[in-house]
């Protein structure tokens, strides 16, 4: 049986406690100048990320993709469960280029890669779609906490007091750092209306350039219908005691606006009064429908 992991904090952002008993080691994580991290919230659109960097990587090369599942080909920085290489394992053993991906604040980025000048691609997703993904995440995910009722979710989250922190100072956080770093800042529900400019985007921050034909493969095998069933992206291959897909999926819906199923009225309004709130020191905007 797994146990739902506790939490802890490290400047006042909950972690599991795992993850707080390895700070140190996380913050001191030596990053190499061509690491490039892969950023997000979770249930951001990660994984979706992972896929189409290392597709843009392979050049289009399918079969190179699957040499591995995704959490392999990019360590998790500083995730660790019982029986699996901790991210910091599987990051320190891995030969450069790296890719890594991470669902740490911006402030508590290691050190290193900003000495060092990675590049970072952030993508942040509607805070609803985000959440209402979050709370089934949590339902199948046997090593996160235990989620509560979807209306003691939604408190949690609106107060910040889910693993990862407030999505609110996530996504305003990254988005204050572009500024100052090489971090290209995608949206999940653009990425969604229009895939391939969103490629496009990627691969000039990358430097690649790959053919039309070589863009096509790789918009319909990073489409949500094919990463569903593809193992290797999937999370159906490792995880087993930890993630219960028949409880809901990993690949659950891959949509936006899919929080209309889920908010009532009340909660809605509730909702959108408190993010007006949240939101009102920033010039980011999202779209929650499309
Ligand atoms: S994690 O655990 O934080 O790495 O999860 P993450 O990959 O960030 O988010 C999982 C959600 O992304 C959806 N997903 C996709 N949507 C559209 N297209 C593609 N290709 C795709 N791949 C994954 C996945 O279904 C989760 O969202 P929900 O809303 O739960 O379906």
């Amino acid at each position: 049986m797994v146990l739902r992991s506790e939490t802890g904090e490290v400047e006042g952002v909950t972690l599991t406690k795992s993850i707080c008993s390895i700070w140190d080691q996380v913050w001191n994580f030596q990053a190499r100048p061509d690491d490039l991290l892969i950023a997000t919230y979770a249930k951001a659109g990660t994984t979706w990320t992972q896929e189409t960097v290392d597709m843009i990587q392979q050049n289009g090369d399918v079969e190179k993709c699957r040499r591995a599942t995704i959490a392999k080909r990019h360590p998790f920085l500083e995730w660790l469960t019982m029986k699996h290489p901790t991210g910091l394992e599987l990051a320190e053993a891995m030969p450069s280029p790296r890719t890594i991906k991470t669902h740490l604040p911006v402030q508590l980025v290691p050190p290193s890669f900003w000495k060092q000048n990675c590049k970072v691609i952030y993508v942040a997703r509607n805070a609803k779609d985000n959440l209402v993904s979050y709370y089934h995440f949590h339902r199948m995910n046997k090593a996160l906490p235990d989620p509560g009722t979807w209306e003691e979710f939604i408190e949690k989250f609106m107060t910040g007091k889910v693993l990862w922190g407030s999505w609110y100072d996530h996504v305003k956080g990254w988005w204050k750092a572009k500024d100052k770093h090489r971090i290209l800042y995608l949206f999940y529900e653009d990425m969604k209306e229009n895939p391939e400019q969103e490629i496009q985007k990627i691969l000039k921050f990358l430097e690649k350039d790959v053919n039309q034909e070589v863009l096509n493969k790789i918009v319909h095998n990073t489409s949500f219908e094919i990463m569903k069933e593809n193992p290797m992206a999937n999370y159906t291959r490792e995880f087993q005691a930890i993630m219960d897909h028949s409880i809901s999926p990993f690949m659950r819906k891959g949509a936006v606006g899919d929080w209309k199923n889920h908010f009532t009225v009340a909660q809605n309004k509730k909702f959108d009064e408190d993010y007006k709130k949240k939101m009102a020191d920033t010039s980011l905007v999202f779209r929650t429908e499309l």
